[in-house]
Order: structure tokens, then C-alpha cells, then sequence
């Protein structure tokens, strides 16, 4: 398997204003989102799966009652790569 391009810092700050819910920290982008209780944070979690899967990239995800923090990296790159931007589009979209 080829390894994954990892992003530029620029590539990254031009993808990432399309992106103001995620914040990059590091070589991760995290989004946080906070729902009415913890049934409605794991059925969120529940709707990631088909994203992911058919992307074949996993998001890190912490559930903490209500509220959900999806951390997105390329672990194969050691890095952030175009997949998460597309995954991080992908999951807005499923937040509404
Ligand atoms: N998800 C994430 N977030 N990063 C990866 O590098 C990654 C993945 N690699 N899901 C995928 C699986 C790889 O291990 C398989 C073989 O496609």
C-alpha cells in the first residue's frame, strides 16, 4: 500500500476554513459536539460508522455523556491528510 500524502500546513489552513467547527491540533483536527443526553451521543457515534467504513478511515472518537469528540489523524501518514478533511466534511454534514 502507498503511503498517504500528508497535507501542507497551507493546503491544511486553506481546507480547514471550510471546516470552522474542527481545530487542528497538532497533526489531529478535532470537532466537539454536544447533544441532549448520552443515548443521542451514541446514536451519533452509530452514524459514523457507514462514513467510515466506506472511506476505509476511522475517526478516535471520546463520548463523555452528552457531548462527543471526534478526533480525526491519518495514523498510516503520521499525520493529516486529505481523508480527514474529506471524513470531517462528511461528518458535518451528519451533524446537520
Ligand atoms: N483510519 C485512520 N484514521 N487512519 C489510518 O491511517 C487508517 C484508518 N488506516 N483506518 C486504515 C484503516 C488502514 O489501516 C486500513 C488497512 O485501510
Amino acid at each position: 500500500m502507498t503511503r498517504p500524502t500528508l497535507l501542507t500546513d497551507a493546503e491544511l489552513e486553506a481546507r480547514l476554513i471550510a471546516l470552522p467547527a474542527w481545530r487542528r491540533t497538532g497533526n489531529t483536527i478535532t470537532r466537539t459536539i454536544t447533544f441532549a443526553g448520552f443515548p443521542e451521543a451514541v446514536a451519533f457515534v452509530t452514524r459514523l460508522v457507514e462514513p467510515a467504513e466506506a472511506m476505509q478511515h476511522h475517526p478516535d472518537i471520546d463520548v463523555r455523556y452528552n457531548r462527543v469528540v471526534i478526533t480525526l489523524s491519518t495514523h498510516d501518514a503520521g499525520g493529516l491528510t486529505a481523508s480527514d478533511v474529506t471524513l470531517a466534511a462528511r461528518i458535518d454534514a451528519l451533524v446537520g
